[in-house]
């Protein structure tokens, strides 16, 4: 038996693409999204989200007929969950997205389904909250319908390329659930399928980005220690990764986005006593915002009336996605030690932070600054020209948190360049 229509539920990030992959592969894929804006502007041909081919990709979807956007699910062979798991203002997991797409899926359950969470859930989230949502229906779970989680693991940026290239881990709650997800996804996953259970599945996903998470922990504390102990921790950084089996990753402003800086918490709140470690490396990435503010006014006096400039609001370079971003934090740290922040952020110049002005050109940013603040590497402001720079602001002072500029250049178009970690800049 093959699949023939699915049912996509959250079209973000993950789910658009999702749903238009396997509508370009033949399926026939009704994309839901609660929200009516987003089902209206997809339904006008305007997609919501900036990654690299997705707006061709959805034209292709919608266009070829596979792909239709609705308010609420309809009945399919297959169902995919792909909603938000945020967490809420106590860094508890929130869950009342996949709730709500289950509830939503059950009236619609038949014999022979398959329905998959993609969501990043906490630990045994498909079998103790999704299963029983989903047996409402009268259905048997694992007998009448087959039930798996699936984590996707693309990243942003390069999401298209992933989604098919990367292995993928099915956890179905029993066998016949993760044979039934191998069946799907063989669709258009050109890498490795692995099979194993629905809790594993979970843990791994979980696992993954908790694990980049401490390394970056590592590497912004390692920053820390540079700058005390006047070492320039980018040398540094790349001396050690000469080493065959160290690759130390890059300090910076901070962990953002909807992934990492949210996963771990998923373990810390499922077993805070085990996880101790985990909590720490949260805890350093979430207060890099206000080091590198302290480190700035250590470095360069007292913010207080300043007018500082800082570059970049997304959470990493070159995407347009704010969440959780530790640049708008820095931003905040900034205007709340009193500095009179610009901020400019090429892929989303409309944003706004209180009692910040937003500049919709770089050039509008920086006229009046008297210092400049790199916080996201994306291309374009990296490859800012000092010189040309220089001829139209009166900033003579930079801040790069993120390593994107060379100190040379920028020294020899007359800045007065300091570098997140750089402890050998007095
Ligand atoms: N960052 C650093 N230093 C680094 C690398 C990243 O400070 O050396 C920062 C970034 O600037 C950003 C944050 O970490 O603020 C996260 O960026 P990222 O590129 O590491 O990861 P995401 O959040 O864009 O995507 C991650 C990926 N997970 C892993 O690499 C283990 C991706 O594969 C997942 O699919 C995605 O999370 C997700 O959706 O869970």
């Amino acid at each position: 038996m093959s699949y023939q229509t699915l049912c996509v539920l959250g079209l973000g990030y993950i789910g658009l693409p999702t749903a238009s992959t396997f509508a370009t592969h033949g399926l026939k894929v009704i994309g839901v999204d609660t929200n009516p804006a987003i089902v209206e502007s997809l339904n006008n041909g305007k997609v919501h989200i900036f990654e690299p081919g997705l707006r061709t990709l959805v034209q292709a979807a919608v266009h070829s007929g596979n792909l239709v956007i609705k308010d609420q699910p309809q009945p399919a062979d297959a169902f995919i969950i792909a909603v938000p798991t945020p967490f809420k203002e106590n860094k508890l997991a929130d869950l009342s997205f996949v709730t709500a797409a289950a509830e939503a899926i059950t009236p619609h359950l038949k014999k022979g389904n398959l329905v998959i969470l993609e969501s990043t859930s906490p630990p045994r989230t498909t079998v103790d909250i999704l299963l029983p949502i989903l047996e409402k229906s009268g259905l048997s779970a694992g007998k009448d319908f087959q039930l798996a989680y699936s984590p996707e693991r693309v990243l942003p940026g390069q999401i298209l390329r992933e989604l098919i290239e990367n292995a993928r881990v099915i956890g179905g709650i029993n066998d016949d659930s993760a044979k039934a997800g191998k069946l799907l996804y063989s669709t258009f996953v050109r890498g490795e399928i692995f099979l194993t259970d629905a809790t594993t599945a979970e843990m791994v996903k979980l696992m993954e980005n908790t694990y980049r998470d401490i390394n970056i922990a590592a590497a912004n504390e390692f920053a820390r220690l540079a700058d005390r102990f006047q070492v320039d921790i980018w040398e540094a950084i790349s001396l050690a990764n000469r080493h065959p089996r160290v690759e130390i990753l890059n300090p910076g402003p901070g962990v953002g986005g909807h992934c990492i800086s949210v996963d771990p918490w998923f373990f810390v709140e499922a077993a805070p006593d085990l996880t101790s470690l985990i909590h720490s490396a949260r805890q350093v990435n979430d207060s890099q915002p206000e080091y590198v503010v302290n480190f700035l006014e250590r470095k360069t006096g007292k913010l207080n009336g300043k007018k500082i400039t800082a570059l970049g609001l997304a959470y990493k370079p070159d995407v347009d996605d704010l969440r959780e971003s530790p640049s708008i934090e820095t931003v905040i740290h900034l205007r709340d030690a009193g500095a009179k922040v610009t901020v400019y952020e090429p892929f989303d110049t409309d944003h706004s932070i209180e009692a910040v002005i937003s500049a919709r050109t770089l050039q509008e940013a920086v006229t009046q600054a008297d210092l400049i603040i790199l916080l996201v590497g994306h291309s374009q402001l990296k490859e800012i020209d000092p010189t040309e720079l220089a001829k139209n602001t009166s900033a003579r002072t930079v801040l790069d948190t993120v390593n994107g500029w060379n100190k040379q250049e920028w020294q020899k178009a007359g800045f007065s360049i300091y570098k997140l970690g750089d402890g050998k800049q007095p």
